[in-house]
């Protein structure tokens, strides 16, 4: 079973309320945040940091973070983020390797980075001329192109239509930013946005990443059961720490049974998330893909038995990505 029970994918007032009772009820240990770019649809991006005498920011302690939902239909990402949330609440009170870890580190988990599009692909009905998949597959945010007539309307609150609306969270962060693999169209699925953090979901990835002393951090996906390490393109050189870095994603490859490839082996991308903060801070940062079945397949396999590592996910076993963020915590604390 889960750190939580859970067994369902959980909508987006499910996440901001559990990550507030997990604070409201361990006060010392968690305490929750709302970052201060609202989303593009005026949504709170929510989320909780997890350290011994939680307030006591300055103790100069690694920071590890976890972090899901860059796009929209990824369910299975910010829920394998909030599981690892309870985990080490749960795991501190009862576990005493994860209390000494916890006691280590400081943790932050922020479970949805892309609020307005996770709302809108998890609550989708069909409107008009679009059909339900139309919404719940949308991966973009909702950032509206600023010329009129608004053509790019995309399935967001304010124009409903087509799903092309938006840029790609994960192709606007600085880190070689407009490059190959990035769109440079409103139509494009992967469009890289007007500027470097045009948007507030990179804009407050930046603000943890920059206030604080992130020295590990996993941003997660789906699918492709992969564990994937900078760069996310061919033409650059890989990170000096290479070896180290390989060998982190080869050991947590070994516990979720995914392959662990450099990105650009999968395909060139351009202004992700950790080919930007690695490249800026020299922490360390992977792009998890979870499960082989698609977007958000059945919860039983895609969260539970992937989290657990419990058969029968396909790429369940050793451990699942429990295990993994365990490494990569571990990795924190005694690196
Ligand atoms: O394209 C992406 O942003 C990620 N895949 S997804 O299907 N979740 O959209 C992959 C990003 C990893 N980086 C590279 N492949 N270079
Ligand atoms: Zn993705």
């Amino acid at each position: 079973a889960l750190p939580s029970g859970r067994t369902s994918y959980r909508h987006l007032y499910e996440y901001e309320y559990e990550l507030k009772e997990l604070a409201r009820r361990n006060s010392k240990l968690v305490k929750a945040f709302t970052l201060s770019n609202p989303t593009v649809e005026g949504r709170d991006v929510v989320g909780v940091e997890i350290a011994t005498d939680v307030d006591n920011i300055a103790d100069g302690k690694p920071v590890n973070v976890t972090m899901g939902v860059h796009h929209a239909r990824e369910w299975p990402a910010s829920e394998h983020a909030i599981e690892w949330a309870y985990e080490l609440v749960n795991g501190y009170q009862k576990d005493p390797a994860i209390k000494s870890l916890v006691g280590r580190t400081r943790n932050i988990v922020v479970p949805i980075v892309n609020a307005d599009g996770f709302s809108i692909s998890r609550e989708a009905e069909p409107k008009g001329d679009f059909s339900r998949f139309d919404y719940e597959m949308k991966r973009k945010n909702c950032r509206a192109d600023d010329s009129p007539p608004n053509l790019r309307s995309g399935v967001c609150k304010a124009n409903p239509g087509g799903r092309d609306r938006g840029t790609d969270p994960n192709r606007n962060y600085a880190g070689f930013w407009g490059g190959a693999g990035a769109g440079v169209t409103w139509s494009s699925e992967t469009f890289r946005g007007s500027a470097p953090f045009s948007e507030p979901e990179t804009r407050n990835i930046r603000e943890i990443v920059s206030k604080r002393q992130v020295t590990n951090l996993i941003t997660l996906h789906t699918y492709g059961n992969l564990v994937l390490r900078p760069p996310g393109v061919a033409d650059v050189r890989a990170p000096l720490e290479e070896p180290v870095v390989k060998a982190l994603g080869d050991k947590m490859a070994s516990r979720n049974g995914y392959d662990s490839i450099p990105s650009w082996g999968l395909y060139d991308t351009t202004g992700t998330t950790e080919d930007w903060s690695y490249w800026a801070t020299g922490g360390f940062g992977f792009t998890f893909e979870i499960n082989t079945a698609g977007f958000h397949p059945a919860y039983e396999n895609a969260v539970v038995a992937e989290y657990t590592g419990v058969a029968p996910a396909a790429g369940a076993g050793k451990g699942g990505n429990r295990a993994a963020f365990l490494d990569m915590l571990s990795n924190a604390a005694d690196p």
